[in-house]
């Protein structure tokens, strides 16, 4: 089939933030917007020939457009080979094992994950590695550079493929394999946890409700959790992914997934409840009455994760991004393995599960994995914990519980700050980057300043350096405040507040979440000068 070079000019804007490049959906349907950053990709890369690529996405409006338009690109870059999910669906973890398991050079996946979907809302490609993981922050920026003198792109003129059946086809020389999305990370999931004993519970009388949030979840959660594990029907919720995600966010937190939450605090709850997010990498663990913190399920799957036969000899280390809390410290402390502070976003992890450094990683954002995949994994957290209960036979609250008393609890808490105008909140980060040399010693709301500074990273393995990764002020007595601007969003700036306060070993760990840091965040209002800075210190979202 004959290669189509179009001619085209860079088009601003295109650098991809934590987590891909995510815009407004109708900026996507740009003629060339999608075209340019594709083509970006393949350059940044070496070109597409003869490599092998993964596409899917979570199913969001644009989605099948995007795959069919990457497809063609792919050929005219003169690819050997795509592998696509049925239907144009794959969840990031998914399309992470799929890249490993083919031994593929890379992998589009179209999401922009919690972001609403919708012509109205977002839309968003990640590039993810060879290694399965999302492209690190060189090749990032290796793309943004090609999207900055770019002046043409290739393709092939040929029909759309068939995205709805499964099967090996060929479009201008280049071989199109459609793949059931969900059969190859069901036998992974399957050779991770013991299937046996978590189908015993289910069939002791266990109840559980998993909230896909009309996200990609649905087939996977359907399949795995009520077809293969024997959950009843009905177990999972919202399960059709809806190219709108039914008008909800679909972000796995109490605020967006209040229906959930409300049923998990009422005398009807089932014994866990769950959710998870736009493509499938994230996750939101609920017990019978208790919410369990994303901080607090890294530490709690770490500490328990021997009890899964694929963990049973044990964790080499664990890491966690430097906003989530540090409980999952403690548990590597005890462990006598190493513990690893990374910047937000999961594209920092992948050096280090590479390197054979930690097995388990985490976010305070819901984000859980470990070295099975590169990506974060919302549906292996859930079965995690479902082999954990299995085998513990206790509650989720008693785990809890039995985990605070053993380590102290890390009380944690998260206040965004949405559609902040972009000049206000950079304003606000400096004026408090300006302050940090004066901090340590002085005392805000009862607390004193330990440390201020603002957080860069060393990769220790490859050596690279990422700096500006937010701003931290530690407190004596276990008090910790850090502010940073989102990466994701694609209107204005979302000011992120993280707050969190250690219970100390043998403290009160049964307080109110907000009353426990009542003081640190006294403090982090007043040191920042939020209020007359961006004019507001009332957060849109609370985790
Ligand atoms: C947010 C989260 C971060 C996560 C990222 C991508 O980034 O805070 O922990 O890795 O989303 O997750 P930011 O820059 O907005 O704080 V996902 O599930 O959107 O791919
Ligand atoms: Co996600």
């Amino acid at each position: 089939m004959k290669i189509e070079i179009v001619e085209t000019a860079p088009i601003e804007g295109q650098m991809p933030g934590t987590s891909g490049l995510r815009k407004k959906t109708r900026v996507f349907m740009e003629p060339k917007y999608l075209e340019n950053f594709i083509q970006a990709t393949f350059d940044a890369i070496g070109g597409g020939e003869g490599k092998t690529f993964v596409v899917g996405g979570d199913g969001r409006y644009f989605n099948t457009d995007a795959i069919q338009v990457i497809i063609k690109m792919a050929a005219g870059n003169g690819a050997a080979a795509v592998i696509v999910g049925q239907n144009g669906i794959l969840s990031t973890p998914a399309a992470s094992h799929l890249i490993r398991l083919n031994k593929a050079d890379g992998g589009f996946i179209l999401s922009a994950s919690h972001n609403p979907g919708g012509i109205d809302e977002d839309f968003g490609v990640k590039y993810n590695a060879a290694n399965g993981g999302p492209a690190p922050e060189g090749l990032t920026a290796k793309v943004f550079e090609a999207t900055t003198s770019i002046s043409h792109y290739k393709t092939i003129a040929a029909d759309n493929v068939d995205l709805s059946r499964i099967g090996t086809t060929s479009h201008g020389g280049m071989s199109v394999q459609v793949v059931d999305p969900v059969s190859d990370y069901q036998n992974l999931m399957e050779s991770l946890f013991d299937f046996g004993a978590i189908r015993a519970l289910f069939a002791d009388g266990f109840t559980m409700r998993f909230d896909a949030m009309h996200a990609v979840t649905g087939p996977y959660g359907s399949t795995i959790l009520e077809d293969i594990l024997g959950a009843p029907a009905g177990t999972v919720t919202n399960g059709i992914p809806l190219e709108d995600f039914g008008k909800g966010h679909p972000d796995p937190n109490p605020i967006w997934a209040k229906e959930l939450m409300d049923l998990m605090m009422s005398d009807d709850a089932p014994d866990i409840g769950a959710a998870s997010d736009g493509d499938g990498d994230r996750n939101m663990i609920v017990g019978r009455g208790v919410y369990v913190t994303p901080s607090d399920s890294l530490a709690i799957l770490a500490a328990n994760a021997h009890l899964a036969p694929a963990y049973a000899d044990g964790l080499s280390g664990i890491a966690r991004s430097m906003p989530t809390s540090a409980a999952s410290d403690r548990v590597a402390a005890k462990l006598g393995i190493d513990a690893y502070e990374t910047p937000t976003g999961w594209k920092f992890f992948g050096n280090l599960l590479d390197a054979g450094k930690v097995t388990i990683c985490g976010e305070e954002s819901a984000g859980t994995g470990s070295s099975h995949v590169r990506e974060k994994d919302g549906l292996w957290a859930v079965l995690l914990w479902l082999n954990i209960l299995a085998v513990r036979k206790q509650s989720v609250s008693e785990i809890v519980e039995d985990h605070w008393k053993t380590y102290g609890r890390d009380y944690y808490s998260r206040y965004d700050f949405e559609a902040v105008a972009t000049d206000k909140a950079n304003d606000m980060m400096q004026n408090l980057r300006g302050k940090f040399s004066q901090l340590a010693g002085q005392t805000f709301a009862g607390l004193t300043v330990t440390t201020a500074d603002e957080f860069s990273y060393l990769d220790p393995v490859d050596g690279s350096v990422s700096d500006n990764q937010g701003l931290r002020i530690a407190f004596e007595g276990g008090g910790r405040a850090v502010f940073r601007l989102s990466g994701t969003g694609t209107q204005g700036a979302t000011v992120r507040l993280y707050l969190e306060q250690y219970s100390g070993l043998n403290g009160d760990t049964n307080q109110d979440t907000q009353a426990a840091l009542q003081s640190v965040r006294s403090a982090a209002f007043e040191i920042s000068d939020m209020k007359a800075i961006i004019g507001r210190i009332e957060p849109d979202v609370i985790t």
